[in-house]
């Protein structure tokens, strides 16, 4: 089990306890702890496996917790869990999953509104009965209304963090059942979607009872919802759906393959495959009733005619002809990065100082970093202006000195004012090694005030790349209007990079604009914007968006060594 997930749990235990109306201090408690496992970079569920351990020595985690956690570890869930969930039917818990209300909210609705699903609480926003409760208002009515808005029109979809790490977990418990051979996960999880709709999991076995027995009795699925010979379907806690399928050794390319879609890029190998006089699907490639491919994915991409596509590219947006050129790019890996060019520090909203940032980053083989706390338009952050930026910057440059074999350069995340303007002055910008200009207010504002905001901020001679260019939260907020294209032109004349934000929640460029960006010759750089030193931990959720783009390790400016990377931003 993931330190996330464990976190996840005692998250939704404090929420489930506040919806209770439990006493504030216990509810604080269980968030706090969730805040302190995701802090933790020791692997939890390692160390309970650790005869003698004693999981108070962790800083943060008292008698209470320890023994919660061990319960959590070794049962998947804990009885005060079970009986919070027991207390509150799914469509209730639904509610605490818009985004914008938070369960003292929630519980508000309950119990003046009797509000027991989501079609309750639309029903009562429309009657304006939620603005007028006491503490709501029509501002708040509104927000809850677009937050379902929101949430319905992205389905039930999860983000792939969430996805992989329930995934990962399960598929781990599989691979330890008694005539299981190969397990893996497959559909858009294994593609790197950053959103999942359900998730599926292959297994090879000779029969598949234990291995849907091993599922059923997991402590991450709620409820077997059906149940064949090679097929199973479950419900998690969490709501999410997932598929097992089990198939014999020999099937398992051709499974994985069949499984793994999309359906879009699954189509054109079916064609192919027919116009070689063969038949395709999850057993294996038949020619009449001779077997031609099955047992790996190569032989099955060989048998119409291409060599293996990486799984992140399987969405018939050209793949298939570049394929077929001998032209698919070798994509960048999280391995290739050398640089990460995005942080903050508790200069402004970050946890930990710039020596631990920098040692942190070096224990992870970074071999240069840039710190980029905010500017003071982030007055919530405690974002900086030109006199605490430049003492700041000289306390980077001490810290230079006592530690080696890392760079660090001066930087700064300014944003760019609603007047697209800058937060701060080009005296002080033309000071920085590194500027990151973003957008954090003023995202609804029309297009043409946004592009404005964007195409003043590449014209200014200090600024070096875009950071989250749209400023999306995946499926809670929508991005900025930008006409990329015309974003793309002004930053190739200019000089300007793009930047592929790492955090789960934003993978922004996505990947279809960093395709874009690459094809106007942009150098991307994939940064994690860690707010703590277990920040670095996020880094893949980039790469795989970069790797849905496409893009290689050379198309990645901080793949490259320092001196080069130096020489790319002394334009
Ligand atoms: P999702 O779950 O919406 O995020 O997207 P996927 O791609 O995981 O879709 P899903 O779970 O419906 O199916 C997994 C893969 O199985 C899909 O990518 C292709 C394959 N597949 C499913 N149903 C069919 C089908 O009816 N025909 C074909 N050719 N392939 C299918
Ligand atoms: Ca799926
Ligand atoms: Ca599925």
């Amino acid at each position: 089990m993931q330190n996330a997930t464990i976190a996840a749990l005692f998250e939704e235990l404090g929420d489930l306890l506040e919806l209770q109306g439990a006493n504030s201090f216990r509810v604080r408690a269980y968030r706090n702890a969730a805040r302190t496992l995701e802090s933790v970079s020791q692997s939890i569920a390692d160390v309970v496996a650790t005869p003698g351990h004693d999981l108070t020595s962790l800083e943060g985690i008292g008698k209470d917790l320890a023994e919660k956690i061990e319960t959590i570890v070794t049962t998947g869930t804990h009885p005060a869990l079970e009986e919070a969930r027991a207390q509150f039917p799914p469509d209730v818990r639904q509610m605490l999953r818009i985004p914008g209300i938070g369960p003292k909210k929630v519980a508000a609705l309950i119990k003046e509104l009797q509000i027991q699903s989501l079609a309750d609480l639309k029903a009562a926003c429309e009657q304006d009965r939620v603005a007028a409760l006491k503490g709501f208002g029509k501002k708040t009515q509104q927000i809850i209304l677009e937050g379902m808005a929101h949430r319905e029109a992205a389905g039930n979809r999860v983000l792939l963090f969430h996805a992989k790490s329930a995934v990962d977990e399960i598929i781990r418990d599989l691979r330890t059942v008694p005539g299981v051979d190969l397990v893996s996960e497959a559909g858009s999880c294994r593609r790197r979607r950053e959103t999942c709709g359900d998730l599926d999991v292959l297994a090879t076995a000779s029969d598949s009872t234990a291995v849907m027995d091993r599922l059923a009795a997991h402590a991450l699925v709620e409820k077997v919802l059906a149940r064949g010979d090679t097929k199973q379907r479950v419900r998690l806690e969490s709501g999410l759906e997932l598929d097992l399928r089990v198939v014999p050794t020999e099937s398992y390319g051709a499974a994985l393959q069949y499984f793994t879609g999309s359906k879009e890029h699954n189509i054109v190998i079916r064609r192919r495959a027919q116009e070689r006089g063969l038949k395709v699907n999850e057993w294996g490639v038949f020619r009449g009733e001779e077997v031609v491919a099955g047992l790996t994915e190569e032989d099955v991409y060989a048998s119409v005619g291409l060599p293996w596509i990486p799984p992140e590219l399987r969405e018939n947006r050209g793949e298939i002809e570049r394929a077929e050129q001998g032209t698919l790019p070798t994509l960048v890996e999280a391995a290739d990065i050398q640089g990460d060019l995005h942080m903050h520090t508790t200069a402004s909203d970050g946890a930990a100082t710039i020596l631990e940032m920098a040692e942190a980053a070096k224990a992870r083989g970074l071999k240069y970093i840039a710190i980029t706390d905010h500017s003071k338009r982030v007055s919530m952050a405690n974002g900086l202006d030109a006199t605490r930026l430049r003492k700041h910057w000289k306390e980077i440059d001490k810290v230079r000195g006592k530690i080696s074999g890392i760079e660090i350069l001066c930087g700064i995340e300014c944003d760019i004012l609603e007047d697209a303007t800058m937060d701060l002055d080009d005296d002080v910008l033309s000071e920085a090694d590194w500027v990151i200009a973003v957008l954090h207010y003023g995202l609804k504002q029309p297009r043409a005030q946004i592009m404005q905001r964007l195409l003043n901020a590449c014209r200014n001679p200090h600024v070096d790349i875009i950071g989250h260019p749209s400023g999306r939260l995946i499926d809670k907020r929508p991005g900025a209007d930008i006409v990329y294209e015309d974003l793309f032109k002004a930053a190739a004349d200019h000089g300007v990079m793009m930047e592929i934000n790492a955090n789960p929640e934003r993978l922004d460029l996505d990947d279809i604009q960093a395709a874009a960006a690459k094809s106007h010759g942009i150098p991307i750089v994939i940064n994690t914007d860690s707010h703590s030193t277990d920040g670095f931990n996020i880094l893949p959720w980039g790469v795989y968006q970069a790797r849905r783009a496409g893009l290689t390790k050379a198309d990645i400016a901080n793949t490259r060594p320092f001196a080069e990377f130096k020489k790319l931003i002394q334009r």
